[in-house]
């Protein structure tokens, strides 16, 4: 428990944002839920829980915040005259309208809470592929340190063919969102995730999985996981049952190395936008010269606030 007992994961104690995404039924929820219940057990800080989901039934979580607050979702169809996905696309787009309000309420949790869980829809393009999608990703992305979690079904995802189509889809999103990204293989209770991770491994491993279906798909399959092999080796990945509630340590500390990755890369961002703002004004030759001077600047003023 230590990862997620320990002090904010986050060097400057801002909450760490984990969106939790991934195809209808895969366990976003119940993963959501589960995790909550983890904190509390282990005394830790309560996390900040918010749901994106409209056209959710029944909550297994008490949400800070809930979509379903501020818009209905079935006034929002008949209004719009729309069907379910566009129902569910236009009330995100409404919420999504209002976002800086909720990042206010983020904001507010620096004392209290280490984690901001963030439920999304089912229906994953709806979030992954829609305006609003974006404008929260990036919202929260820009003020907080934030992570994505690709939830997987594991036990749907035993044929290789099935398993290999979850992945792409993973590395879209990862590709999208540009943010830290871990794939929690759900599920674990029904079928254990090792099979994924050893076809994630040994190239070998799939090619022969693969052998056993004879389709056109197989032979598409097999040209893909060639291409996959890079996506894979950056990828941490995490076995958890949330309706067990296990591997969820594990899942903590995966999120605390995603973090220092977001700390890393905003980091370098910071240096090349920096960089990129003076090689845009200087040749070279002159870039060289005024990061000199910079540091140089740098290291007096820090020389004269030592003294
Ligand atoms: N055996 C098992 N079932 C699970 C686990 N996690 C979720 N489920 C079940 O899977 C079903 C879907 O879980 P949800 O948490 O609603 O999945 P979701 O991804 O939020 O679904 P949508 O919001 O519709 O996309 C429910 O019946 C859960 O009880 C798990 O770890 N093990
Ligand atoms: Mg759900």
């Amino acid at each position: 428990m230590a990862a997620a007992t320990a002090a904010s994961p986050c060097p400057g104690g801002a909450p760490v944002c984990v969106l939790f995404l991934g195809m209808a039924g895969s366990g976003k929820t119940a993963l959501v839920q589960s995790l909550a219940a983890h904190l509390h057990r282990a005394g830790a800080p309560p996390p900040y829980l918010i749901n994106l989901d409209p056209a959710v039934h029944a909550l297994p979580f008490p949400a800070n915040i809930d979509i379903r607050d501020t818009v209905k979702y079935k006034e929002v169809m008949k209004q719009y005259g729309l069907g379910p996905n566009g129902g569910i696309v236009t009330s995100l787009n409404l919420f999504a309208t209002r976002f800086d309000q909720v990042m206010k309420f983020i904001e507010k949790q620096q004392a209290t809470s280490q984690y901001v869980l963030i439920d999304t829809p089912g229906q994953i393009e709806v979030f992954t592929w829609s305006a609003s999608g974006t404008i929260i990703t990036e919202a929260l992305a820009s003020s907080f340190p934030s992570v994505v979690v690709y939830v997987m079904d594991t036990s749907r995802s035993t044929s290789p063919v099935t398993f290999m189509s979850n992945m792409l889809y993973a590395c879209s999103i990862l590709y999208k969102t540009k943010l830290p990204f871990i794939v929690a293989m759900n599920k674990t209770d029904i079928i254990d995730h090792s099979f994924a991770l050893e076809w994630m491994q040994d190239f070998e491993a799939f090619q022969e999985a693969l052998n056993q279906e004879a389709s056109y798909v197989s032979n598409l399959t097999r040209s893909m996981s060639l291409v996959l092999d890079e996506f894979y080796n950056s990828l941490k990945v995490v076995g958890v049952s949330a309706v067990k509630g296990t591997g969820l340590d594990e899942f903590f500390e995966y999120v605390s190395k995603a973090v220092d990755e977001y700390e890393r890369e905003s980091n370098q961002a910071a240096e090349a936008t920096q960089n990129w703002r003076y090689r845009s004004a200087f040749p070279d030759k002159a870039l060289k010269y005024v990061l000199k001077v910079e540091n140089k600047v740098k290291e007096t003023s820090r020389e004269e606030t030592l003294q």
